[in-house]
């Protein structure tokens, strides 16, 4: 999609602070950061929300949390902990429609988030 940023980051036309990629995915920090660890992992396919998934693109879902893992395990917050979450549309907070799994941590999370 080239009006999507996320996609102009798989592109390359923008450069974020990669932490982790692999041929279907890419992990990069969060412009803005709520948690000593904050990490986008992304699909290099654009797929707008989690709405617009189905068999075919499913797989990606587990990439992303691999990823998810090796990104929480090379920060160092596997052990103590961290957060992952996806927001979906306006209601959730959404506000980049190209699906990305939030990794949150190095601080202590509450219950229920906000
Ligand atoms: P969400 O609200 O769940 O759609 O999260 C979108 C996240 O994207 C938000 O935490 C901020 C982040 N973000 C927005 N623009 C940029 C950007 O240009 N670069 C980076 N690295 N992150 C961005």
């Amino acid at each position: 999609m080239t009006d999507c940023l996320f996609c102009k980051m798989v592109a390359g036309e923008i450069q974020p602070d990669v932490v982790y990629e692999d041929s279907e995915v890419l992990a990069f920090r969060d412009v803005n950061p709520q948690a000593p660890t904050h990490v986008l992992v992304i699909p290099k396919a654009h797929i707008s929300t989690t709405n617009d998934l189905d068999a075919d693109n499913a797989h990606i879902v587990g990439k992303l949390y691999l990823a998810a893992k090796q990104v929480a395990m090379d920060a160092g917050i596997a052990e103590p902990g961290y957060r992952m979450v996806m927001n979906c549309n306006p209601g959730a907070g959404q506000s980049v429609y190209h699906i990305h799994l939030h990794v949150l941590g190095g601080r202590p999370m509450t219950w229920p988030p906000g």
